[in-house]
């Protein structure tokens, strides 16, 4: 091939390549242009490239530089008909700039913590404050004052975390509330909210950690009458008008103790498999201070009286939200995280 065969190849290339960047009038249709130009299997430019070594070697030069500006210049056209392409398609969008944007989610509470601080919230009017305390303790707090027998199955090391001789991950709330009789006098009435640790199997219905809420009431002339009026209330409080009805039971450190269950919410009482066929709920475990607990923690039960319970907030944001696994609380698995909050 001559130079010159060669020189009006290259220009009636140019001059194409320029008819139809402009004819380009969307974004696809320049992308077909370009790979029709460019494009490394068969675009135009590149069949040119392939003739040079049929040139004369003293002409190589020359249609170098030329085929080059060319190539230069149909990639500056090809991106400035892109931005002009791409500026024109957003002015031209249906788009009414004056509608509020779409809100992104910006994550909630945890399910279990909007339990707690609902439950924080009802006992706040009822004059209750909220008391915090240390996740490790010792044998002392979390056991010996509590009238645990030396002896009790919950003290041995397939029960309980220990970090240490004496020291071990607190297995309830309860030590906050001797921290607190030893450190205030009565009247007391404390909420105290906070993690608990077992050495458990992680399954269905069991997590080694685990979120725990108490209440302790202590004065003078507390009575089995204030425990059951003041858990009622709170009941109807939480889950709406319900029917409650307390069972006896065992803590070792409260005499009596009972347990109250509310009325299924889901079947209303006429059993379902959320309530096991039974139509009750176990809310939460309670009863009177045992004398022995008060004298551990310094307060004179000839004098004083008091009442305590004990619930797991999990549990109830389990059966109320009808959630079949806990562990599904801490997977951090933010396709069901989104469905219970609020
Ligand atoms: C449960 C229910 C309960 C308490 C916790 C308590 C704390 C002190 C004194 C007396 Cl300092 N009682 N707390 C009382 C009754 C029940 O928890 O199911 N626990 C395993």
């Amino acid at each position: 091939m001559t130079l010159s065969e060669f020189q009006q190849l290259v220009t009636n290339l140019a001059a194409d390549g320029e008819k139809l960047i402009d004819a380009a009038t969307t974004t696809t249709l320049l992308e077909d242009a370009r790979t029709s130009l460019l494009g490394r299997k068969s675009g135009r430019l590149p069949e040119l490239f392939k003739q040079l070594p049929s040139l004369a070697p003293t002409e190589l030069r020359e249609a170098g530089s030329l085929i080059n500006a060319v190539k230069a210049k149909l990639e500056t056209m090809l991106d400035d008909r892109r931005r002009q392409l791409e500026a024109a398609s957003f002015s031209h969008r249906k788009v009414d700039l004056t509608m509020p944007g779409r809100r992104q989610w910006l994550g909630s509470r945890h399910p279990v913590t909007l339990v707690i601080d609902e439950i924080e919230e009802i006992f706040r009017e009822l004059g209750f404050t909220i008391a915090l305390g240390p996740e490790a303790e010792t044998e002392w707090y979390n056991f010996t004052a509590l009238n645990f027998p030396p002896d009790h199955p919950a003290l041995d090391l397939h029960d309980t975390l220990y970090l240490g001789e004496n020291v071990l991950l607190r297995t309830h709330t309860s030590p906050v509330q001797i921290r607190t009789m030893q450190k205030y006098k009565p009247p007391i009435r404390i909420l105290s909210p906070g993690n608990c640790y077992r050495r458990d199997f992680f399954d269905a219905s069991h997590a080694p950690m685990f979120a725990q809420i108490e209440g302790l009431a202590v004065d003078e002339g507390v009575s089995f009458v204030d425990l059951k009026a003041t858990l009622t209330n709170f009941a109807n409080r939480f889950f709406g008008k319900t029917k409650t009805r307390f069972r006896p039971s065992y803590f070792p450190f409260t005499e009596p103790s009972a347990e109250m269950d509310a009325q299924c919410g889901v079947c209303g009482g006429s059993g379902c498999p959320t309530c096991k066929g039974t139509g009750w709920i176990e809310i939460l475990g309670s009863g009177m201070v045992h004398p022995a607990v008060l004298e551990a923690a310094g307060i004179d039960s000839e004098r004083y009286t008091g009442w305590a319970f004990g619930m797991g907030p999990a549990r109830i944001a389990l059966s109320r939200a009808g959630i079949p696994d806990i562990r599904l609380f801490y997977d951090s698995d933010v396709r069901f995280l989104e469905q219970v909050a609020r």
